[in-house]
């Protein structure tokens, strides 16, 4: 099996500048990818703009959908597919692209729970919808990427480290019981007890790992457009992505939110490379 990276330089899910950037600079700073990223261009749709419950939606949409199809046709070939963002709206197509094929659980590595839709969200930014959409909750144009209805089953969903919930939002992930492991809580736990009941629950499971890179403390991981206090070491989201990958039938990942516009250095675009390099290795095996 053979990685392929599919680069998305999508930025109207989350309305932040630099989003846009986040691709080509990790290639600028890593040629190494030059070749190896298939990258994506993102067209601008009409949209109407007295909508602000759901913003840039038909651009959006539309992206999605060409990613479910490059996605998809990645698994279909028996590989394993990256997605590398651009903000976090491109999952509804990378998880649409799998889904299609197998039967997939979800892992949401973020500080935020991206469980809202356009009836409850405070910020009309669709970056914050796509775990609700994967889960058929949202705009039909999201809902239905691809193919139509619910991708994923919301009883095969675990959020991991989040703290920024908005407070409708919470009320829905309540609402549909998702499993939540907020970072107060593998906090208190402790990361590998934590981990290891995700590991239990996902074991031999087909599994897809949305990686928000917001998900890791800002102090040690800057270049993100919503940096939240708190969150996962680097060294933990490498274990999370590495043991994942042991334990469970990872099929697919992202890895998403890198804004070079925020980078004091070089510290963001390095740990994605960590990242690149681990799953690579372990994929590759
Ligand atoms: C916020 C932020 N909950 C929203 N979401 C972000 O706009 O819905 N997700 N930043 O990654
Ligand atoms: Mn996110
Ligand atoms: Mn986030
Ligand atoms: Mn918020």
């Amino acid at each position: 099996m053979k990685t392929k990276i599919v680069g998305i330089p999508l930025n109207f899910g989350a309305n932040r500048c630099g989003l846009e950037f986040g691709v080509d600079n990790f290639i600028d700073r890593y040629p190494k990818y030059r070749d190896k990223i298939e990258v994506l261009g993102v067209e601008r749709e009409v949209e109407d703009f007295s909508r602000k419950n759901a913003k840039y939606l038909n651009t959006v949409a539309k992206t999605c959908e060409k990613l479910a199809v490059s996605i998809n046709k990645i698994v279909k070939d028996g590989n394993f597919p990256i997605t590398l963002g651009g903000d976090h709206a491109i999952a509804i197509g990378s998880i649409a692209g799998v889904s299609k094929e197998k039967e997939i659980g979800i892992l949401w590595m973020d500080a935020h729970g991206d469980m809202n839709t356009p009836e409850i969200s405070e910020s009309g930014h669709i970056h914050g919808m796509p775990l609700a959409a994967s889960i058929g909750y949202g705009h039909s144009k999201l809902v239905d990427c691809l193919y139509k209805g619910t991708k994923v089953k919301k009883e095969n969903v675990i959020l991991f480290g989040t703290r920024d919930i908005d407070e409708k939002e919470q009320e829905l992930i309540d609402e549909l019981g998702i499993k939540n492991y907020t970072w107060d809580m593998i906090a208190e736990m402790g990361f590998e007890k934590a981990l290891g009941e995700v590991k239990e629950f996902f074991r031999d499971r087909n599994l897809h790992i949305s990686f928000d890179l917001d998900g890791i403390d800002p102090a040690e991981v800057t270049a993100v457009g919503t940096p939240v206090p708190g969150g996962l070491s680097r060294e933990m989201g490498k274990i999370l992505v590495s043991e994942m990958i042991d334990t469970a039938s990872v099929t697919s990942i992202d890895i998403v939110e890198y804004n070079p516009i925020y980078e004091k250095g070089m510290e963001t675009s390095e740990y994605v490379d960590e990242l690149l390099q681990l799953i690579e290795k372990k994929i590759t095996l």
